[in-house]
């Protein structure tokens, strides 16, 4: 497994889901929810044990990575994530089994893969889309302030050079319009949304946008996380935060959570900010992603054993 513990290109990790639904036929299938600006797909892998007992679909988990280029912890997670879940299948673990029949997994690694390339060929730090804004602006805009909530109110720039730059308008990019669509296309079914960044080690809740109020559901939403949470540390030792995204780190409107939690409807809508706490900062070396992936799986068969119970 030692291929699961390395960092890969954009074309190693799409052939990597083509090869594990060609091996897992019954429980895995790719699809493309979309294309990138530079026409690349968005590949998300699908992970279920079919239809619920009374033949009805069942709820869902949504998983997604790489929104932000360099953050290289957030795919490999992810994809160590599908790894987890197969092999726990495969060797008949009884708590991921449960956690295959109690849900649907949508997981996508890669949700900016013109960045993820851009940060293999030319530049690692690289954050945004590679969308262009014009010829004489800099190109790309941040996924994450370009969401249709609140959009460019706070924590977000107007200038096309900055990192956190929103985009001309809100789903200006076919990346987070391909998010939103698929997202909206399953609010009914997903329970669950999380979208795996970098560094910080916070487990973060909405709002992102504002500091000032907290949604209707804040309660409930420290409650799961911080059942996650305390998991990964008695496990592992390593602290992750809980808190609203604007409290915990600073207000920043057009984030994928708060379009999620109140445009989508889905209560859960989490963050979170992977390894480290600012040793390795982006350049985190490939041996913490193992250590990464397994703590935060942990955490996720913490969060959807309690999320069964409340369904
Ligand atoms: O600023 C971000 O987009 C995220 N932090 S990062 O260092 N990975 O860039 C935090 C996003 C939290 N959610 C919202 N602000 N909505
Ligand atoms: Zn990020």
């Amino acid at each position: 497994d030692i291929y699961m513990y390395e960092y890969h290109t954009y074309s190693e990790i799409q052939q990597l889901l083509n090869s594990i639904e060609t091996t897992y036929p019954l429980l895995c299938k790719t699809m493309v929810i979309g294309k990138s600006f530079e026409k690349r797909d968005l590949r998300l892998m699908k992970i279920s044990t079919g239809k619920g007992l009374n033949g009805t679909a069942k709820p869902s988990v949504w998983i997604d990575g790489g929104i932000h280029a360099r953050e290289w912890i957030a795919p490999a997670t992810a994809i160590n994530i599908i790894h987890l879940l197969i092999r726990g299948y495969v060797t008949n673990d009884t708590v991921v089994l449960k956690m295959l029949n109690d849900f649907d997994w949508y997981i996508l690694p890669i949700s900016n893969p013109d960045g993820y390339v851009y940060t293999w060929t030319t530049d690692r730090m690289w954050r945004k889309t590679r969308s262009i804004n014009g010829i004489y602006s800099c190109r790309g805009v941040d996924g994450n302030r370009n969401f249709d909530f609140h959009w460019r109110e706070t924590g977000t720039s107007y200038n096309t050079c900055a990192g956190t730059y929103g985009g001309p308008e809100a789903f200006s990019e076919p990346e987070t319009r391909a998010i939103a669509d698929f997202v909206l296309k399953n609010n009914k079914s997903i329970k669950l949304f999380l979208q795996l960044h970098s560094y910080g080690q916070y487990w973060l809740t909405p709002w992102g946008y504002t500091a000032w109020t907290v949604p209707r559901d804040h309660a409930d939403l420290l409650y799961l996380a911080r059942l996650g949470r305390n998991t990964i540390r008695s496990k592992y030792t390593s602290h992750y935060l809980v808190g609203t995204a604007a409290r915990m780190l600073y207000p920043a409107s057009g984030g994928t959570d708060d379009w999620v939690y109140s445009v989508a409807g889905i209560k859960y809508a989490y963050t979170i900010e992977l390894r480290d706490i600012g040793r390795y900062k982006f350049a985190l070396p490939a041996d913490y992603i193992q250590p990464t992936s397994e703590e935060i799986f942990e955490g996720i068969k913490t969060v959807t054993k309690h999320l069964k119970i409340e369904l």
